[in-house]
């Protein structure tokens, strides 16, 4: 049976400014899984360079949509989206989706959808279905009763909710954890991928290939680690699951020698929990001769970074490694966010991996409910103090499933008094400029005046170890090898204020 997986283009100014299209793992994990079981998906990604080119991107989409609709008169369709703040694009989709073709299905999953999916079901109709959390089995046992047209007991399909003939919400919360090992390679072979090509010549590719695409890829699933600002955990679980290396580098494989891909961005949110697992996938790499570059955009959890690991990856590629730090104030990061890694540890780390000729960036976040000046000014000599060539403090979104939104929601810190019983409906914007919450002790003011200090350490060191390397653009290098804003920027980004935006939102 015909599936039409779509993912929305989010016409907001963090999809419009940054335009990094990579394509969405989640539609082509859930694509791969339906079309083992016998179906036929059709992807219909509006997140790509085409829709940006659009006079009307939001408009095209629509009309987009209608088009395939029409065409292929799919009974079930299948909306994904990565971010909650995208939540009012979905719905807008639902209903012209329902409005075109009233028989078909909808069901919606990811993040958002399993953070509420009574309040999406009781309150949005155009929605039949919403799948919690990983959705492989899911949407195979959901595309098999459209099929079928079997209704019956759909309250035993785990990881699931729907709407019953009065109307009632039942929610099955017995989730599924997937065999993550079993499961087919994502449907690459199902997209274009000059879609998300783009010329990147700002990226650091020391082995001189060109870079026009990222491409996401992921080798484990789950996190034990229990930081409180990470919602993580409604998808994937605490248990961490592997791909086996062989497996995984055949995924690696495909895309280097078959469709040309050089550079990729490794997902997992705990990349090197097993070291044992990190290692096997990196030997496979350089045993099968895949020269390719890659970053650990997640950010890599210190703790379990050692010399061999780090050797390892560099080994088989890895140009840019992402730290996630989180706070430069012990207090905070292990008491507060449970992050749970001495300062030590964080400086050795960084030690580490500069030995290596591999760009670094630090993740921060700012703004925690107990946050005050004197813990920011532990983070900011913790930038200071490391030098690596980028320090990214972000400001915190308190996101639903994690202590600190209860916190938030308890303590009545939101600053703009969100609706909480709305809250699925309207969800924050990760581009959002504001700070979404006050802290205890602290100004807006105060915070606002420490993110202009962050914003200058942003690329500070940028290549201070390696001073061959030429800063981003925009920046330039003193004698003393400090990088400050300069130079020309980006022509497209020209005539824009993108400088807050920039430093704030994107990694
Ligand atoms: C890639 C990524 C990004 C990329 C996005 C790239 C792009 N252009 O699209 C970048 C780097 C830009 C990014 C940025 C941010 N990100 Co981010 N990012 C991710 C990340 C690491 C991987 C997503 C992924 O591919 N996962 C793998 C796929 C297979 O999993 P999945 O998407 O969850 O899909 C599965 C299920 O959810 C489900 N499912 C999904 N859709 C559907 C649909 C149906 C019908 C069904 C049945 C099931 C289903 O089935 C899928 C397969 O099992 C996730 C964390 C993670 N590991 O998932 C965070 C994550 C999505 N990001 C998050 C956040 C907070 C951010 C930032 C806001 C951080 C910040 N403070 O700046 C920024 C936003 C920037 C901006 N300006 O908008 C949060 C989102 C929380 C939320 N509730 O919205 C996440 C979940 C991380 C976290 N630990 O909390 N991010």
């Amino acid at each position: 049976m015909k599936v039409l997986l779509i993912h929305p283009f989010r016409n907001d100014i963090g999809a419009l400014e940054s335009d990094e299209f990579m394509p969405s793992l989640a539609v082509l994990c859930l694509a791969a899984s339906l079309r083992e079981s016998g179906h036929q998906p059709i992807i219909l990604d509006l997140a790509v360079k085409s829709t940006l080119e659009q006079e009307d991107p939001g408009q095209y989409c629509l009309d987009k949509i209608v088009d395939v609709l029409k065409k292929e008169k799919p009974p079930l369709v299948a909306i994904s989206f990565l971010f909650s703040g995208t939540f009012p694009v979905a719905l807008q989709y639902a209903k012209l989706i329902k409005k075109t073709l009233p028989d078909c299905k909808i069901i919606t999953g990811g993040i958002h959808a399993t953070s509420f999916p009574k309040e999406i079901l009781s309150n949005c109709h155009e929605f039949d279905f919403i799948g919690i959390s990983e959705g492989e089995t899911t949407i195979v046992e959901i595309a098999n009763r459209v099929e079928n047209k079997n209704y019956n007991n759909l309250e035993e399909i785990r990881g699931f909710a729907f709407r019953d003939e009065k109307g009632e919400v039942h929610v099955n919360t017995n989730r599924l954890l997937e065999n993550f090992e079993g499961l087919p390679m994502p449907a690459w072979d199902m997209i274009d991928l000059t879609e998300y090509e783009k010329p990147r010549p700002e990226f650091f590719s020391p082995k001189g290939f060109e870079v026009k695409n990222i491409i996401p890829i992921i080798s484990t699933r789950g996190c034990p680690y229990k930081c409180t600002f990470c919602d993580l955990h409604l998808i994937q679980g605490r248990k961490m699951r592997r791909r086996g290396p062989l497996k995984f580098v055949d995924e690696l494989e495909y895309l280097h020698k078959e469709r040309g891909m050089n550079y990729f961005a490794f997902q997992d949110d705990n990349l090197v929990r097993d070291r044992r697992h990190i290692i096997a996938v990196c030997e496979e790499i350089v045993k099968r001769k895949i020269n390719i570059q890659f970053e650990t955009a997640s950010g890599l959890h210190i703790n379990s970074l050692t010399e061999e690991v780090i050797e390892h990856m560099v080994e088989a590629g890895m140009v840019y490694a992402a730290i996630s730090v989180e706070h430069g104030n012990t207090h905070m990061r292990n008491e507060v966010m449970q992050k749970l890694t001495d300062e030590e540890t964080i400086y050795r780390a960084v030690e580490m991996i500069r030995k290596y000729k591999v760009l670094i960036r630090g993740n921060w976040i700012m703004g925690y409910p107990e946050e005050t000046n004197e813990t920011l000014q532990d983070t900011y000599d913790m930038i200071e103090g490391l030098k690596i060539d980028r320090a990214a403090v972000l400001k915190l979104i308190p996101y639903p499933g994690t202590p600190v939104f209860e916190q938030c929601v308890k303590e009545d810190l939101f600053v703009n008094k969100v609706d909480i019983d709305n809250i699925w409906l309207r969800p924050v914007q990760p581009h959002q400029n504001e700070f979404v919450i006050k802290p205890y002790r602290m100004s807006l003011d105060e915070l606002e005046e420490w993110r202009g200090k962050f914003s200058l350490l942003r690329n500070k060191y940028f290549g201070y170890f390696h001073r061959d390397l030429s800063p981003p653009r925009g920046f330039v290098r003193n004698e003393e090898g400090i990088v400050m804003p300069g130079g020309a920027l980006r022509p497209e980004n020209s005539n824009k204020d993108v400088s807050k935006f920039a430093f704030d939102n994107v990694f």
